[in-house]
């Protein structure tokens, strides 16, 4: 336990308020949340804030999409937001809202101040316009041809196919996604914050004290040689935000009010908590520790515009910015037709939140390198290490404690060096916490947990019982194992604090740091209930097939995304990679649906001499009889995959994103069956 009761704010990123969370929020908020449970296990005084993004165009048009005032939206956002969170135990002690009044009052206050400075000028420029719509478009909002390599469908920043960058105005054949009419340019006065005179401390800011992490310092290394630029901070009406103080139909762009959200969102809760102070946290002379996790797409707003404002504006500067990885599924981008774009609350419908905490903990570190959530790996890493090793330590040894010694534990340490082995690894497990090595923690963590079951098997309190003269030996051997499994809930506690409180409540004593060094002895413990359950990748690919299904084309609102958009073409294999891949032709001899199955039908293949069992997750657009006869295309080397209704010898070929659609592929029914595809 440190002396020194620190005093820290930690912010996660303000999620934008037109949409549901998904699991990939929940990499960074979990990533945050366990960071400040041990920050306050250790005894400091940690606050933790984050809350909506509530302004901008794409909200906007959404509410507009929906019938609803943005207000109304943003309201119901902040409330599904805040209940995905709580849900999966995120410990908030705020879920704000950018559209408030403390964040209206703190923007305009700043900006009042930069304009002091001398760091806000104005300039007029041209941007492409909506005629019809009668609103300045965002680049993204404007589509057409590449000027450079005439890539059709491009969006008005950039080329996705050659990479060149240009203006919406730049476009051939230009077109507003919102009304579907040719934009045309228009002159309007914009304000702009004078970044590039800051270039001088953001060097220096972004290079001591560890404020980035080093990938970030280089990366933004290229930036300051590409040069700073003027940040436009304004945008005309129609815009859901807030207006420029003595303007008129100017609004701040989101990007000005989302991190000086922050701020409001402590401001609120100050206002909300006796004692705390705002100006203790934000002054420039503060003396408290300021900590904002984010992800990698945002680090320009975070690390140079963000300290640049709060520079300028006579405030406090963050003590770190913490930058995570994205999450990829199965290895590949999140995607809404494959199903892995999996909402937070499909995911909470399907398992225990604390699961997924687990498994990104276990795969979380310092860097920004993007995590996996890999179904299988997710699988056989709860079941193996929370099911079969940790909770099993409990469940190997408490019913001995509460039938044969009435819950009292015993009043002697059984194995002293494996006790102090437990309690030392305390300095190495608290500094992985501290420097955000998760996966590292968890690592120490387990190779504990397997030496307390080593203990177990080699005491084997099972035989000990056999014969009354053993029995003290079987309180010793019990307890201990019950204290080495209080401390390992007490080092997992900042990332399972739902077990650790179930546990609290069986070994009747509070999981704290400083109980760490004290053993528990002559002691009464409750009643031993089941703490975890094993989980199958049945759910995990119900949860994707469910994800879906829920997908609402209304999420990109007026955007209308491409097939290739919404679904794009993967790196580039070679041939060799591709002869991998044994396809050949397959009939269909029979075809059955499967019955608790919603979507899958069993398939009896013939591949030329050889029978093959296949499920296909066809039902919901094939009969079985329709498929019977039919030639298929099988992947015919693919591992054999064990499912609950039974083992998939291989998969057929089909189009389509999945659900409702999906249309099996078909060779020229002429093609005998075996024969290879290529
Ligand atoms: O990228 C995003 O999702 C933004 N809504 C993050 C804002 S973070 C902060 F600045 F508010
Ligand atoms: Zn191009």
């Amino acid at each position: 336990m440190s002396n020194n009761i620190r005093k820290q704010l930690v912010t996660y990123a303000l999620p934008y308020a037109n949409g549901s969370l998904h699991l990939g929020h929940m990499v960074g908020f979990i990533q945050t949340d366990i960071w400040v449970r041990f920050q306050r296990l250790l005894g400091h005084n940690c606050y933790f804030v984050s809350g909506d993004d509530a302004h901008g165009t794409p909200i906007m048009l959404r509410a507009e999409a929906l019938g609803i005032t943005p207000e109304e939206l943003v309201r119901q956002i902040q409330i599904e937001h805040e209940a995905d969170l709580k849900d999966f135990l995120i410990g908030l002690d705020n879920f704000y809202t950018t559209h408030s009044t403390e964040n209206q009052a703190l923007a305009s206050d700043m900006y009042q101040r930069l304009q002091k400075q001398g760091d806000i000028v104005k300039r007029t420029i041209k941007q492409a316009f909506d005629p019809v719509k009668n609103m300045f478009l965002p680049d993204r909002y404007v589509k057409g041809e590449c000027p450079k390599c005439h890539a059709k469908d491009q969006y008005g920043d950039s080329c996705e196919q050659c990479g060149a960058t240009y203006t919406p105005t730049d476009l051939i054949n230009a077109t507003s996604v919102v009304s579907g009419a040719t934009p045309i340019e228009k002159e309007s006065e914009h304000y702009f914050f004078c970044l590039e005179k800051h270039e001088e401390f953001l060097k220096e800011w972004t290079h001591h004290n560890n404020h980035l992490q080093p990938e970030i310092t280089k990366k933004l290394e290229e930036w300051f040689s590409v040069g700073l630029n003027q940040w436009n901070i304004s945008r005309d009406a129609p815009y859901f935000g807030f207006e420029i103080p003595e303007t008129r139909g100017k609004y701040f762009y989101v990007w000005l009010d989302a991190p000086i959200g922050y701020m409001a969102s402590f401001k609120n809760l100050c206002q909300k908590t006796n004692g705390l102070s705002f100006e203790e946290y934000w002054a420039q002379s503060s003396h408290t520790e300021l900590y904002h996790f984010i992800g990698k797409d945002i680090v320009y707003f975070h690390a140079l515009f963000w300290p640049a404002i709060l520079k300028s504006s006579e405030y406090r500067t963050p003590s770190h910015v913490f930058v995570h990885g994205f999450l990829t599924v199965n290895g590949q981008k999140m995607s809404k037709s494959r199903g892995t774009f999996i909402k937070a609350r499909t995911y909470l419908d399907h398992f225990n939140p604390e699961l997924l905490r687990y498994y990104i903990a276990s795969k979380l570190n310092s860097g920004i390198e993007d995590l996996d959530f890999q179904q299988d790996d997710f699988v056989a890493r709860i079941n193996s290490d929370l099911v079969g090793k940790l909770v099993n330590i409990a469940s190997r040894t408490a019913s001995f404690i509460n039938k044969l010694f009435a819950g009292r534990l015993a009043a002697t340490i059984a194995d002293h060096v494996l006790w102090n082995r437990f309690t030392e690894a305390r300095l190495v497990i608290e500094k992985h916490y501290q420097d955000r090595e998760f996966s590292r923690a968890i690592r120490e963590i387990m190779k504990l947990t397997d030496l307390a079951n080593q203990y177990i098997d080699d005491h084997k309190p099972w035989l000990l019982a056999k014969s009354s003269e053993k029995i003290n030996e079987v309180q010793m051997v019990c307890s201990f194992s019950l204290d080495l499994f209080r401390i390992l809930m007490t080092y997992l506690q900042p990332i399972l604090p739902t077990l650790a409180k179930a546990v609290e409540d069986f070994l009747n004593v509070p999981l704290t740091w400083e109980n760490l060094t004290k053993p528990l002895l002559n002691h009464t413990i409750n009643p031993f209930k089941p703490l975890l359950q094993r989980i199958d990748l049945t759910e995990v690919i119900a949860m994707s097939e469910e994800s879906k299904e829920v997908i609402e084309p209304a999420t990109e609102i007026t955007l209308k995304t491409t097939v290739l958009e919404e679904d794009p073409i993967r790196e580039t294999i070679t041939l060799e990679d591709f002869a991998k891949i044994d396809l050949r032709v397959a009939k269909v001899i029979q075809a059955e649906p499967v019955e608790d199955a919603q979507k899958l039908i069993k398939l009896v293949l013939d591949v030329g001499g050889e029978i093959r069992h296949v499920f296909a997750g066809i039902k919901e657009c094939y009969e079985p009889e329709q498929l019977i006869g039919k030639s298929v295309v099988l992947v015919a080397n693919l591992a054999p995959r064990k499912m609950r209704f039974g083992v998939s010898e291989g998969m057929i070929l089909a189009a389509g994103n999945g659900g409702k659609n999906i249309w099996v592929l078909e060779p020229d029914p002429n093609a005998p069956a075996g024969a290879r595809v290529k």
